[in-house]
């Protein structure tokens, strides 16, 4: 039998108890009925979560891009791979089919190897979201360069910290970027950023605005004149299963950013099976995840995952508020999108719209709706289902990180009922285990600790790039032989899990535990509040006090803020309990957030706690000048 696509909630449960009690079993059988191989492997899994080392099929050999593309050729070869929608929607959109995309990745390889790039190499892509993107990323693969894709929103120092830490000999860039109605120079960025590099041999640029740009001899290389040039097959470099094949950086609580190394047929494995599941993907529908490339959903989840399923998936360069924010449901109904992942900032962004944009469009092909990277809060997730997916798509809320690879707690669509806010079950052969202070493992259900992964699954970061030490003291240290997430999470009495926040953001208010997601769920339900933040900051009598950073609607409101600081904590009061009101309530423009738009809780803690002098950088924020505005209105 296959257990391939499953279907069913019985069937969940069968998959999940065979894949728990014989792993190797169980991935040997996937890997070998659903994937390419060169050479099958010997062994199927060995681990040692003490040194730590994880491996997972040794001794076979593989090419990620001849099951992403090669393999397809015959039965899809005409089929639409990617749909390339631009940022200007007069802009015509790009049908990419799989034959198309074999060629362009083909030409591509043989100009990287053509300057000299080399199976182990590293090469850094900083572009912005437009073919050439995945293109890069595959044809990297497809010689065994080990890409670094760094998103092309962050600065020249955020680049060169990248550029140096693994001594990347290439960048692959644009002349510059188009974010809703502005141009980005990214050949400026990319050139300020390499007079601190030293390990840059050449540069490759992509024509996208027709700027006018320097180029420097010798170093760096218009794209196209070499994409005509180059030969349109290339043979696929041969892999062993646990070679990298890629680096992607994600940024710690401290010190400089860890570059998570992915590794080959584990990582290929997982990302495939999670996309063919969790989204219920069927042959023809299209398949649309908004997050960039330069982020791992973009790496699993735009690449990666669909493309080896044979799926068609659309990239888009723009912004959900460009030209206006019914762009997202223009595209939607363009491509008649049947699957559609976005992140909760996003819903929350476009629910602050109202629904006349939403009213606007034909949204009937959506089946099925997902969301990822931060805890959705109840009013987002009614919002997505009720006027998104009319209540008749799933909404998958998919928990999972940079180091995980791919996807870890959630849904299967149709097969798992949803419950808002939990990102329920844990995916086919993930184990987790809710840890206390004291690292002992709480069993049972309606229990909540700390998040850790008792047994290893075949896409898990391998290593932190240069520093083994600093993987194994992060994520294998805390707890004695287990994968620590940093995120807490409550187990309900069905064992469906909630992701409350990284445990970073616990606050202990006389003596309780706070998360802060439950409390801004219940301050994000009254009606004049778009968005907020809770941090801790001390208090003589409690340890720690509630601060709350509330943005409101209206930026106008004109209504006294003291009875809406009084509703709120009314509010607050009702859901949680008189302990969880806060005690300061500053209300802001905006929230700092990262350019994933994760809400930045320690640089607010740091303003609420009176340390302004400790920020550290808020250069890689997407929004820097909120941080002086809430400077200066601190209560
Ligand atoms: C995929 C991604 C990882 C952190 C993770 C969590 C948070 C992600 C959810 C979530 C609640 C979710 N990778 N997170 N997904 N929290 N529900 N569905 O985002 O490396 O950038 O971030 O994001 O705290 O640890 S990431």
């Amino acid at each position: 039998m296959s257990n391939y696509h499953i279907k069913h909630l019985e069937e969940y449960y069968q998959v999940y108890r065979k894949s728990v009690r014989n792993p190797e079993v169980f991935w040997e059988e996937i890997a070998e009925e659903h994937f390419l191989w060169r050479k099958k492997w010997d062994k199927v899994l060995s681990w040692d979560f003490k040194k730590p080392k994880v491996k997972w099929f040794e001794g076979a050999e593989l090419n990620i891009t001849e099951n992403c593309i090669d393999r397809h050729l015959y039965t899809r070869g005409d089929k639409t791979a990617i749909i390339f929608e631009p940022n200007n929607k007069e802009d015509e959109a790009e049908h990419i089919t799989y034959k198309q995309l074999h060629e362009r990745v083909c030409r591509f390889a043989n100009v990287l190897l053509d300057k000299g790039i080399k199976k182990g190499d590293r090469v850094c892509i900083y572009l912005p979201m437009i073919p050439e993107l995945a293109i890069a990323t595959l044809a990297c693969a497809r010689i065994g360069a080990i890409h670094s894709v760094v998103f092309a929103g962050f600065s020249s120092t955020a680049l060169a910290t990248r550029i140096n830490d693994s001594e990347c000999k290439m960048v692959i860039t644009s002349d510059g970027s188009y974010r809703g109605p502005k141009t980005i120079d990214l050949k400026g960025i990319v050139d300020e950023a390499l007079e601190d590099c030293t390990t840059i041999e050449s540069v490759l640029v992509a024509k996208r605005i027709n700027s006018d740009v320097q180029m420097k001899a010798d170093r760096d290389y218009w794209l196209q004149p070499l994409l005509d040039d180059a030969y349109s097959d290339c043979v696929p470099e041969i892999m062993k299963a646990e070679d990298p094949l890629f680096i992607l950086y994600t940024s710690g609580s401290t010190g400089k950013p860890k570059g998570m190394v992915h590794t080959t047929a584990g990582y290929m494995v997982y990302t495939a099976y999670t996309f063919k599941n969790v989204f219920q993907y069927t042959e023809n529908d299209v398949y649309w995840c908004t997050a960039d490339i330069g982020w791992i959903t973009g790496h699993s989840y735009i690449v990666y995952g669909p493309l080896c399923n044979g799926a068609t998936t659309v990239m888009f360069e723009g912004v959900p508020s460009y030209p206006d924010f019914g762009r997202f449901w223009e595209i939607v109904e363009k491509h008649k999108v049947n699957q559609f992942y976005t992140a909760p900032t996003a819903i929350r962004a476009l629910a602050k719209e109202g629904i006349d944009h939403l009213e606007k469009h034909n949204l009937s092909s959506i089946k099925v709706l997902g969301t990822v990277g931060e805890p959705i809060n109840e009013e987002a997730w009614h919002w997505y289902d009720d006027n998104v997916g009319k209540k008749k798509a799933p909404i998958v809320d998919t928990w999972w990180q940079t180091e995980t690879g791919g996807i870890m707690i959630s849904p299967i669509a149709f097969a798992t009922p949803t419950k808002p806010t939990y990102a329920t079950l844990p995916f086919i052969g993930v184990q987790p285990a809710l840890m206390d202070e004291k690292g002992t493992e709480i069993k049972g259900n309606q229990v909540d600790g700390r998040l850790c992964i008792k047994f290893p699954w075949p896409s898990m970061a391998r290593t932190i790039w240069g520093n083994h030490q600093r993987y194994k003291e992060t994520y294998f240290s805390a707890y004695d032989n287990m994968y620590f997430t940093g995120d807490g999470a409550l187990r309900d009495e069905v064992g469906y899990y909630r992701i409350t926040g990284r445990v970073d953001d616990v606050i202990i208010v006389s003596g309780h535990n706070l998360g802060t997601a439950p409390i801004e769920d219940a301050i994000n339900e009254h009606p004049a509040v778009a968005e907020s933040a809770i941090v801790g900051f001390p208090h003589d009598v409690k340890g720690n006090a509630l601060y709350g950073y509330v943005t409101l609607k209206e930026t106008g409101e004109s209504r006294n803020h003291d009875n809406l600081r009084k509703e709120i904590n009314q509010l607050i009061t009702e859901q949680i309990g008189p302990i969880a009101k806060l005690n300061k309530i500053q209300f802001t423009n905006g929230l700092p957030k990262t350019r994933s738009g994760k809400i930045m809780r320690r640089i607010l803690r740091k303003i609420a706690c009176n340390e302004t002098d400790q920020l550290g950088d808020t250069s890689t924020l997407l929004n820097p000048e909120v941080v002086q505005d809430i400077m200066d209105n601190v209560l």
